[in-house]
């Protein structure tokens, strides 16, 4: 059987909220750099939205092979997931609307599903919160970065540097097998999609990938942390 990998078709899934500023460029250089694939679809998943995201992502579906989804209510997991349950290729992952990594790095990481099941980017090097080369997030976003992974460190015993990079791929049959029933719908997915994963033994690469654009403009509040907790707690103990 051909690889998946060599096929090349991947379905790209951009959770959107209030990214008219950003999406733009990053769909015409995410369609750039996979133009070579054989097959490719982008899915743009818009929540929420107060301004003019789903205009300007109409305006560019003209043109580019996209599929959009609009929902009314919050949540990045929510709207990854329904994006995932949408994708017709044999690879399939996330981007950010805001394109903060280096793209040549990204495509080396779909094609290590050649090898992995999953493959995910960190921000941060082996023992730090610190990223030498690249940009660093600010020093709040680094505190809570390590708060954060040493609980999930404890608590899920995922030994990622960085679980919450928004760029992650992996193949069709990982999302068979952990998609169905998923509980984290906002910034949690990432976890619950690693730990799940985890459970049925998929190879995850780590792929260091720093920033090579800080983007000031964030959708992450402090205010969503509790409900992220309940939802960890919830995927540890009851699921
Ligand atoms: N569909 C959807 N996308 C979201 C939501 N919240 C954040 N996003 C998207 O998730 C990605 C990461 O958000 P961002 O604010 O850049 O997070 P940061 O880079 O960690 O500060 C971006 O593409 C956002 O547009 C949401 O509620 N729904
Ligand atoms: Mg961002």
């Amino acid at each position: 059987m051909e690889n998946e990998v060599s096929k090349k078709n991947l379905s790209l899934i951009i959770p959107a909220h209030n990214a008219e500023h950003i999406i733009e460029n990053s769909v015409i250089e995410y369609s750039n750099i996979f133009s070579d694939f054989e097959n490719f679809e982008i899915i743009i998943v818009c929540n929420a939205c107060t301004d003019d995201t789903l205009e300007v992502v109409t305006k560019l579906a003209e043109k580019y092979p996209i599929e959009i989804l609009n929902i009314p209510h919050r949540g990045k997991g929510n709207a990854l997931r329904r994006g995932f349950d949408k994708a017709k290729y044999d690879l399939m992952g996330f981007l950010d609307s805001d394109n903060p990594f280096s793209l040549k790095k990204i495509k080396e990481m779909v094609y290590s599903l050649e090898d992995y099941d999953i493959a995910i980017a960190t921000k941060y090097l082996k023992g730090s919160l610190k990223n030498k080369k690249g940009i660093k997030d600010s020093q709040i976003r680094r505190l809570v970065a390590l708060g954060g992974q040493t609980f999930v460190r404890f608590f899920f015993g995922l030994k990622f540097r960085d679980t919450q990079a928004g760029a992650k791929f992996f193949r069709r049959k990982v999302w068979k097998s952990v998609g169905n029933n998923m509980i984290c719908v906002g910034f949690d997915f990432d976890i619950e999609l690693l730990y799940k994963s985890k459970r049925h033994k998929f190879k995850v690469a780590e792929f260091y990938t720093p920033l090579v654009k800080y983007e000031k403009f964030s959708t992450v509040r402090l205010r969503y942390l509790a409900g992220m907790v309940y939802r960890l707690i919830k995927l540890r103990f009851f699921h």
